[in-house]
């Protein structure tokens, strides 16, 4: 690869655009997105003969339609307007930031994890054995702390060795009901112009009723007396919990066994933890 194209995602406040900034210093320009109001930012940087393009996402915490960021991310990443995205993930609020991490992978598209605000981790005493996330995820996870540009150098090499010709399989084994439901909308779907989408990602959409998705694939819009969105999220979560079970240490506050990590998020909204 000698020119590649970068697209930087993750949750509100992760440090994209301080990343953005360390990569492309001064060599960048502000715009809009086609027909809205949303800003964006590209720019672009030489590193070892190659030449890297780079496109700051507007910040979003999952991958559905319901807000113009949400859209105009996802689409930039779907209809492949970069050749691999880099995920930012604030390791100071890994459990929440997982969660888009998971949608993403399921596009199983090129991605590296930029893991940053270690420093605000470590000041928090969240230890991350992080060869073994990158183990468990099956993509590159590179530490940083965007605001100091530390890790910046790791993070271009992780880019340009990257393997792009390689074949993501990553894959969350839903409940039965949910997988029979997958092989069946992706059963059907033979007969149709799939595009960009990579089938069982799409399959999983259509079945969570994904409104933007209904609209190009109206025959797929079943009502069904199962909440299917809700199963597929709770497994998300549980499968965020799983990961971080064998990778990572939280201190932060102390639940009981059987509280889930759905209670932890609201437990933190209502002590106004952000
Ligand atoms: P964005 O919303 O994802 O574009 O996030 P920003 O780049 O605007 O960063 C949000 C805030 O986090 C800013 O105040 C940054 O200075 C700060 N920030 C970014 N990276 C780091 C980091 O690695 N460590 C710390 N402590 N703060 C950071
Ligand atoms: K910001
Ligand atoms: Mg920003």
């Amino acid at each position: 690869m000698d020119n590649i194209k970068l697209a930087l995602l993750g949750n509100p406040n992760s440090g994209k655009t301080t990343l953005f900034n360390a990569l492309t210093g001064a060599n960048h320009y502000v715009g809009n997105w086609a027909g809205v109001t949303v800003e964006k930012k590209e720019g672009n940087l030489k590193y070892k003969d190659n030449e890297i393009v780079v496109t700051d996402l507007p910040g979003i915490y999952s991958i559905s339609p319901y807000s113009m960021e949400e859209k105009i991310s996802r689409n930039f990443i779907i209809n492949e307007g970069c050749d691999i995205v880099i995920n930012i993930v604030d390791a100071s609020f890994i459990e929440r930031n997982l969660l888009l991490t998971l949608q993403l992978l399921e596009l199983r598209r090129p991605m590296i994890i930029a893991l940053n605000m270690m420093d605000e981790a470590e000041k928090k005493n969240i230890k991350i054995n992080v060869k073994k996330l990158s183990e468990l995820m099956g993509i590159p996870v590179v530490p940083i702390i965007a605001k100091d540009e530390h890790g910046i150098d790791v993070l271009l090499e992780t880019i340009v060795n990257y393997n792009y010709d390689k074949k993501s399989d990553f894959l969350i084994q839903y409940e039965k009901i949910v997988e029979n439901e997958i092989d069946n909308i992706a059963q059907r779907l033979e007969k149709h112009d799939l595009k960009h989408y990579e089938k069982r990602w799409l399959s999983l959409k259509l079945l969570e009723k994904d409104e933007e998705l209904i609209d190009i694939y109206p025959n797929f819009n079943e009502d069904k007396e199962v909440d299917f969105e809700e199963i597929i999220t709770k497994t998300k979560f549980d499968y965020i919990d799983s990961l971080l079970k064998k990778s990572t240490k939280i201190p932060e506050i102390k639940f009981d066994e059987k509280s889930n990590f759905v209670d932890k998020i609201l437990l933190n909204r209502f002590l106004g933890i952000p």
